[in-house]
């Protein structure tokens, strides 16, 4: 899979995308990643990107023409049969969650991901896009910190780049769950200890409290992530019903 990032700063996402877990799929093939320098299609002898807004206020706004030209030339760089989705960041778009990062990762071959900058970028553009989207109830000063929250999201999704497939698997495997919690040594850290039962060695054990400890803290924590109780699986909704009798004690 390709992600192609559109940005006036190619500079603030070109470290990100070099470092870590996401480089090193990189280099292995898996993914691989891309910035067009919006720059590079500005107008004038000084590359303009943006102007003053018509009807007046305050700010800048992006021209459509280096956007939608930087959109374009992404497109183009797609080969022959590639599934490309123009995604638009933005406040005003589908919220992104981890079923919108499933369907993108199963349906495109090519995400081209398109930032804003300044105090927003001229709504014709929203016509050359396929989908606008949202990384959550805020307002960045551009997209690039939203279009790096999707490229991360998605890329862990293609197989290969989490370079571990059992934790892919055990994701999965806990659905609308939150994770279970995690331990590693000491044994003891001031005063408080690990759960005996992760030290018993018996592995059906670990792993029903495991999912019990799953259940107890998606209800105190993110209740609304269980949805409609009908929909979850039998697993989770039988050991539901006997936590309503039996809250966490902490
Ligand atoms: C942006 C106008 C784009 O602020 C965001 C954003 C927040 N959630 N998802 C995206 O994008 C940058 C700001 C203003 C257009």
């Amino acid at each position: 899979m390709h992600f192609e990032v559109v940005t006036v700063v190619p500079e603030t996402v070109e470290g990100y995308l070099g470092a870590s877990i996401l480089g090193r799929a990189a280099e292995a093939g898996t993914v691989s990643f891309g910035v067009t320098p919006m720059r590079d299609f500005g107008e004038g002898k000084h590359r303009q990107v943006d102007d003053s807004p018509y009807g007046g206020g305050s700010g800048m706004v992006m021209k459509p023409g280096p956007v939608v030209d930087a959109i374009e030339a992404a497109r183009a760089a797609a080969p022959a049969g590639e599934r490309v989705r123009v995604l638009l960041m933005s406040p005003a778009g589908t919220p992104f969650d981890r079923a919108v990062a499933g369907r993108l990762a199963a349906d495109c071959d090519r995400l081209v991901l398109v930032c804003g900058r300044y105090e927003g970028i001229d709504a014709r553009v929203e016509d050359h896009v396929d989908e606008l989207v949202s990384v959550g109830d805020f307002v960045l000063t551009g997209g690039e910190l939203a279009a790096l929250v999707v490229v991360d999201a998605v890329s862990r999704l293609v197989p290969g780049v989490l370079g571990n497939d059992a934790s892919a698997a055990e994701e999965s495997f806990e659905g609308p769950l939150l994770e279970y919690p995690q331990y590693t040594r000491p044994r003891n850290f001031r005063g408080h200890a690990v759960p005996d039962i992760l030290l018993s060695g018996d592995h059906a054990k670990v792993d029903r409290w495991r999912l019990d400890q799953a259940v107890r803290r998606t209800i105190e924590r993110r209740p609304d992530l269980l949805g409609d109780r009908a929909t979850l699986p039998e697993e989770i909704s039988e050991l539901l019903e006997t936590l309503d009798s039996a809250p966490n004690s902490k």
